[in-house]
């Protein structure tokens, strides 16, 4: 009977490759895959019965001789019952996320067993122009922060007139509290490579880069496993699938900047320079990588657009709520009972996710705070739980969705010091480019220091004001353009820690 335990780096770091080598050594058929995302559960042991696959975790090294004892390799030892039955995995509408935890990310067999290749091969069967209007039907929006309409991208680079085109992949996901990207490439890299090809042959570019942070190093082995396998069957190479049509993908490791993770430095450290952030116009669309338009879209954004080709735009248009159409792969961090990813429509609130999904705070403690979108995201307070998982809502509520990320905070959280820490992210991180953002987040912290140790209170409280207003107007990116909404929100929500 096979046995499935997951390779993904997260489940690594709790002993998922010793629990594989004594279930090996115990007679298991191991196969690896990635994780399903039910973190607490890591390392999750998944054994395939006539039902489905039957789950036990977390399974410490030390739990393997007894589990065998009982009947684990048959799937008869006590366990937690199908997966796909478990509650955290029957609420999600997995589509980005389908094969993640399922397949073995390093067989293409697999991939194509699991129906990996449906969107592909229904792209290559149509006229490039309508694989966009498919995109663009589809509603889907970047899932890298921004939330620009992804056909939207496409067809500007597709109409731009240019022998030579590129489609780069940002998988920097730098945000703290955001993984989601990693799991991805770990356990479905051919996704995320199908992606990349339609595309390419949605706007007409040949070469494809995959921007990976250096902090994910098995992530980076994955996609380069993957695009020899996706090579060796033609799947990229000079006739994808026997189309003639030619599409190769190239992997780049970043070197550990926060924003090499906004496109136009994304580019500038791809070309070999270091990462500084471009003006804009031009956009990268019309001149990016080398000066040519290029297509710059997130991990989740390229790995949603099979399932977008495979099932028809209107099915995926047929999930989420108002301008947010499909899912989202929301991924809880912090201070929570069940940190995880949890792909839903659009639309869930955001305290169906923190407490329904999380389970409330790890510490047991009353949730205080929860920051969305990454460290230049708001800070919510639970009476904002009712907010809908929305780009617009968010926004009118003065907060960002961004690439999904939900970090939980207890009743012992200072926000002053969070605030405090936005300011000091943004000047360790900031490329220097633009003077709101370089020296303005130094001054910020200077303010805060201030604040907090109660020297002309309300004055600096305006000064801080003075300079959010500035930094969100004046900076060159969002970088220091953002990093007023941490600040703002907690002085908003939790002035009290302020005083
Ligand atoms: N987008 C990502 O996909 N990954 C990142 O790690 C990332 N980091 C960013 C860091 C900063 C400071 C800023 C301002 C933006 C960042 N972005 C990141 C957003 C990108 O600039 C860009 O909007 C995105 O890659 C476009 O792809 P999408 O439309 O598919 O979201």
């Amino acid at each position: 009977m096979k046995v499935f335990v997951p390779k993904d780096s997260a489940a690594v770091s709790v002993g998922a490759d010793e629990v594989a080598e004594l279930l090996g050594r115990a007679g298991a058929q191991v196969v690896r895959t990635g994780s399903r995302g039910m973190l607490w559960l890591e390392p999750l042991v998944e054994v395939e019965t006539a039902a489905g696959r039957v789950g036990y975790g977390p399974v410490a090294p030390e739990d393997v001789d007894g589990l065998v004892a009982a009947g684990l390799l048959d799937g008869t030892a006590d366990g937690l019952g199908l997966v796909e039955e478990l509650p955290w995995m029957r609420a999600q509408q997995r589509l980005t996320f389908a094969r993640v935890g399922v397949v073995d990310p390093a067989d293409p067999d697999d991939h194509e067993r699991h129906g990996g290749l449906e969107g592909l091969r229904a792209a290559l069967a149509m006229d490039p122009a309508d694989v966009v209007t498919a995109v663009t039907d589809s509603g889907l929006r970047g899932r890298g922060g921004a939330g620009f309409p992804t056909g939207v991208k496409w067809k500007t680079v597709a109409q731009a007139s240019s022998a030579v085109k590129f489609v780069c992949c940002n998988a920097d996901e730098g945000d703290s509290g955001t993984f989601a990207d990693r799991m991805l490439l770990e356990g479905d890299p051919f996704t995320l490579l199908c992606g990349m090809t339609i595309a390419g042959y949605a706007v007409g570019a040949s070469e494809g880069y995959v921007y990976v942070r250096s902090e994910y190093p098995d992530a980076v082995a994955a996609v380069r496993t993957a695009i020899v396998a996706a090579r060796e069957r033609g799947w990229l190479g000079d006739s994808v699938l026997g189309s003639g049509f030619a599409f190769d993908v190239h992997v780049r490791v970043g070197a550990g900047a926060y924003i090499c993770g906004e496109e136009t430095s994304m580019l500038e450290s791809l070309e070999g320079k270091r990462g500084t952030v471009r003006p804009k116009p031009p956009i990268p669309a019309l001149e990016g990588l080398f000066g040519r338009p290029t297509v710059v879209n997130n991990v989740l954004s390229l790995a949603s657009v099979p399932t977008i080709l495979a099932d028809g735009p209107q099915a995926y248009a047929a999930l989420g709520v108002g301008r947010s159409r499909g899912t989202q792969v929301f991924q809880l961090g912090g201070n929570v009972a069940r940190g995880g990813v949890v792909e839903t429509a659009f639309g869930i609130s955001l305290g169906e996710l923190v407490e329904t999904f999380g389970g409330g705070t790890l510490s047991g403690r009353p949730v205080r705070a929860v920051q969305v979108g990454g460290p230049l995201g708001a800070y919510l307070p639970v009476e904002q739980f009712d907010l809908p998982m929305d780009y617009e809502a968010f926004a009118a509520s003065g907060a960002m969705v961004g690439h999904g990320g939900v970090v939980v905070f207890d009743d012992t959280v200072d926000m002053s010091a969070m605030a405090r820490f936005a300011m000091e992210f943004c000047a360790e991180e900031s490329c220097g480019r633009c003077t709101p953002c370089r020296i303005g987040a130094v001054r910020g912290v200077e303010t805060i220091d201030r604040i907090r140790a109660g020297e002309d209170r309300e004055a600096n409280l305006v000064l801080l004001e003075d300079l959010c207003e500035l930094m969100t107007d004046g900076s060159l990116c969002a970088m220091g353009g953002l990093t007023p909404l941490p600040v703002r929100s907690a002085i908003r929500h939790f002035g009290e820690d302020f005083r």
